[in-house]
């Protein structure tokens, strides 16, 4: 067994919708056979993966009777207990149906409003039912072709009453979901709101129950709006609002392609993983990708495996990167420290402000300091390259 092999511990999750996705594209047709979801679970076992998430409907079709509904919902978590996987996230599909054609939560019609709370109330049951702990909310149509359309105030209250709204539901319910809201900054609108994970935090802290809201940041949708996506799951981090993450990748300036993990963007995946690991984030690593058009099933499964073993390299190359001494000697002397203003760490005091005032400082030599950032990154490539 190589180290590089999917264990549970790594809590290595894929969407139904992600090995399921037949290869339709705004531009062709499917490629692929349609899965089962029964047929999907056997797949993400053979490969290893620990969980599965889905949409309400990539498991229960829209129009499926209470009967049909029960039956498939049997025949999946027999399907969860013959392969030991777990699902650990759930969301509901508030974007393929006309009904959501102008928003779900944010609709100008207050009848498609109430019908996305209702599906989403019933599709938190349906997670409830079979275990999940994070819901996510990604509002794939809340957004404008023209703003001509929509007062952005209004949209965002409504956006705010239905993510209140449900919180209250899953507390009466006795659910204990943790939601977790996903940004992207278009399609498939031209605009969506709350296009960042940094616009995300700025509502959660708007909302009646901002303990219970946090984030679901994707790499390819920071990378969309040009954003270093390390930093962005930094701030969440730092917020404590770091509930679950779309790992995948994708060429900059693109529309947003799902690659599979570290596919196009090794250096960044690696700032991705390292950052992961080293903060110690304890939640899924969900591959929310998809393989290309041309794959077949085949090739499918050797995305998922390839999504799994470039996170392991790259946390192999994490724990390198933390232990290399040439590495490590030119940090420790990056951040090398006389001491003489640790009296600020304390904050603010009349002392403090004094003594900082009445410090002379040598401007020139400020702008002396050696910073061997070209060595170091060097170092980092080369590790990355597998020559150092
Ligand atoms: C798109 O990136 C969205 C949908 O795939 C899903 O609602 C969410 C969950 O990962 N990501
Ligand atoms: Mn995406
Ligand atoms: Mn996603």
């Amino acid at each position: 067994m190589s180290s590089y092999d999917p264990q549970p511990e790594h809590k290595f999750t894929f969407g139904l919708w992600t090995v399921g996705n037949i290869g339709r594209d705004p531009f062709g047709e499917p490629t692929r056979a349609p899965l089962s979801p029964v047929q999907i679970l056997h797949l993400l076992a053979e490969v290893g993966a620990y969980g599965v998430n889905f949409h309400d409907n990539d498991l229960v079709p829209i129009d499926a009777t209470p009967a049909e509904r029960d039956r498939i919902v049997k025949e999946f978590r027999q399907a969860l207990d013959d392969t030991g996987i777990v699902v650990p996230m759930a969301t509901t599909n508030l974007f393929t149906d006309p009904a959501f054609k102008d928003g779900a939560f944010t609709s100008n019609d207050s009848h498609v409003r109430a019908y996305a709370l209702q599906k989403t109330m019933h599709s938190l049951d349906l997670g409830a039912e079979l275990g999940a702990q994070v819901y996510v909310f990604w509002g794939g149509r809340e957004g404008t072709e023209t703003d001509a359309s929509k007062d952005p105030l209004a949209a965002m209250q409504r956006f705010r009453d239905a993510i209140n709204f449900l919180c209250e539901y899953s507390i009466d319910q006795g659910y204990d979901y943790r939601f977790a809201l996903e940004p992207k900054p278009n399609e498939p609108r031209s605009d969506i709101y709350l296009p960042t994970v940094g616009s995300m935090l700025g509502f959660i802290a708007t909302l009646d129950h901002p303990d219970m809201v946090g984030l679901n940041p994707e790499v390819a949708h920071e990378h969309m709006g040009g954003l270093n996506f390390m930093h962005a799951i930094a701030q969440a981090w730092d917020a404590g609002k770091l509930f679950h993450i779309d790992l995948n990748d994708q060429k900059f300036g693109r529309y947003d392609q799902d690659f599979r993990f570290g596919a196009e963007m090794i250096k960044q995946a690696f700032f991705v993983v390292k950052f992961l690991e080293d903060v110690g984030y304890t939640g899924s690593r969900h591959f929310d990708a998809h393989a290309y058009r041309s794959a077949n099933v085949e090739d499918v499964k050797a995305f998922a495996r390839g999504c799994m073993r470039t996170y392991l390299i790259l946390k192999e190359k994490a724990r390198r990167f933390n232990q290399d001494p040439e590495i490590q000697s030119l940090l420790a002397n990056i951040n090398a420290d006389d001491g003489a203003f640790d009296f600020l760490s304390s904050g603010y005091s009349r002392a403090n402000a004094d003594r900082l005032a009445a410090t002379t400082f040598e401007r020139p030599a400020l702008g002396q300091r050696d910073l061997p950032y070209e060595q170091l990154d060097q170092l980092t490539v080369e590790l990355l390259l597998g020559v150092h």
